[in-house]
């Protein structure tokens, strides 16, 4: 074991990554082949190294590479400090941070978004000195194991000019449904998300009532991306009265969701219009979401979501936790944090059954679904392994692929000219 007072960081090395991903269409668009991530390993004094993983846009590399230069000479248990100097880094860098569709960026969130990469490398070195897993240092484990729901998506069969992928096209609800019971049949999943907001509404409602009736007894969550006026959100939240367990994001802003609220019998969800502090006092005020979906990648790290959680809980509102496409490092991460996050309510998104089983940067057999969870990681730190092997190939690949930044609707333009990215859509 590591000496505990040798934990000054004394470098960090930050690979970008890029690994397959399936025409997946969503509000602003569709996947492009690859999706980005950037892998981070800290070192210390005492040689351990602790890993973290984050989005790989180019302008988040570009903040993550000034803030990693300066936090050298920090040590991983100071994290006001780590803070306050990605803070002063990001400074000099312009322009407020992106990913996904995860809601309007302040110079707050985007130091968050930097912070967070860091903070997790931390918390594993932290935990490989001390040999417990991050749970511990959050508080400690109350599950072992975290449950994920099915997120479904609307896809085609291919990437235009490729062969089709595994899954197959899924374009209505017979496509929805097959999706679904595949995954379940895979994966154990318990609870099943839709990505929404690509369809017209009506069409939308009828793959939900085909879930509902193929799978009754199954808890559903459709997620629009703030695709919908607050009149459609209306609409479809009573036509779907009894059939969704939530419905997130049907239309932008606190405002908008404080009236949809209002007149839909379900529960709203948000990773959109609350995605930091500073947001959760006016949705408080206004009524306008029942849950938070949480994302350490966003909200500044597990010590900062567990803050989020303590505040939803304070409240009275749910938890759930949001994912963007990841690898193996933000799975370990998340769960990590759900099996110390008592507060949670409702199983966590993850994209992870998109991602090809061949591509990842860990070493296999450590994260594996079994009834729609997770086993919680007990070895030291995240409890993974980074496989240099594979995090070569896929930074290989990352060089070749030449996308340097999501972007969904760019992609659907190439493909589709006319193709508009509106919101509201309907
Ligand atoms: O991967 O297309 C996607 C999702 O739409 C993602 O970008 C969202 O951020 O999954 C996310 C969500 O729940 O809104
Ligand atoms: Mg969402």
């Amino acid at each position: 074991m590591t000496e505990l007072s040798a934990l000054g960081i004394t470098g960090v090395t930050i690979t970008p990554v890029a690994f397959s991903d399936p025409p997946l269409l969503n509000q602003v668009g569709v996947h492009q082949p690859f999706a980005l991530r950037a892998v981070i390993e800290l070192q210390t004094d005492g040689g351990l190294i602790g890993l973290g993983e984050t989005y790989g846009d180019a302008a988040h590399l570009a903040r993550l590479h000034a803030a990693g230069q300066a936090i050298v000479g920090t040590d991983v248990f100071a994290q006001h400090e780590i803070r306050a100097r990605v803070a002063l880094a990001l400074a000099g860098v312009a322009g407020a941070d992106a990913h996904g569709l995860t809601g309007a960026i302040s110079s707050g969130g985007t130091i968050d978004r930097v912070y967070a990469a860091f903070e997790v490398a931390c918390l594993d070195a932290a935990g490989r000195a001390l040999g417990r897993p991050v749970s511990d240092l959050l508080g400690g484990a109350v599950r072992d194991r975290v449950p994920y729901s099915a997120y479904l998506f609307y896809k085609w069969a291919s990437h235009p000019g490729a062969e089709p992928d595994e899954w197959g096209e899924a374009l209505d609800p017979d496509g929805i449904v097959a999706q679904a019971r595949r995954m379940i049949a895979e994966y154990g999943f318990g609870a099943i998300k839709l990505k929404g907001g690509f369809f017209p509404p009506d069409q939308e409602i009828e793959a939900i009532r085909a879930l509902h009736r193929q799978l009754p007894d199954m808890p559903l969550r459709l997620d629009p991306n703030g695709a919908w006026t607050w009149e459609t959100s209306v609409h479809v939240g009573q036509e779907l009265a009894g059939a969704l367990e939530y419905l997130e994001d049907p239309t932008i802003g606190i405002p908008g969701m404080a009236r949809v609220a209002r007149e839909v019998p379900m529960p709203l969800a948000t990773n959109m219009c609350v995605v930091e502090f500073e947001h959760l006092a006016p949705a408080v005020a206004e009524g306008a979401v029942s849950i938070i979906l949480s994302d350490h990648h966003y909200w500044g790290g597990l010590g900062r979501s567990r803050l989020l959680a303590g505040i939803c809980d304070t409240f009275g509102l749910g938890l759930s936790m949001h994912s963007n496409s990841h690898l193996g490092i933000s799975l370990a991460a998340m769960t990590q944090l759900g099996a110390a996050t008592p507060e949670l309510t409702y199983a966590c998104d993850t994209h992870w059954p998109w991602k090809r089983a061949d591509e990842d940067v860990i070493e296999p057999g450590v994260l594996t679904f079994r009834d729609g969870a997770v086993a919680v990681p007990t070895g030291p730190g995240l409890g993974v392994e980074l496989d240099r092997d594979a995090l070569a190939r896929l930074h290989e690949q990352y060089r070749r692929c030449r996308i340097r930044t999501r972007d969904d609707t760019a992609y659907m333009v190439q493909i589709d000219p006319a193709y508009r990215r509106v919101t509201p859509r309907w």
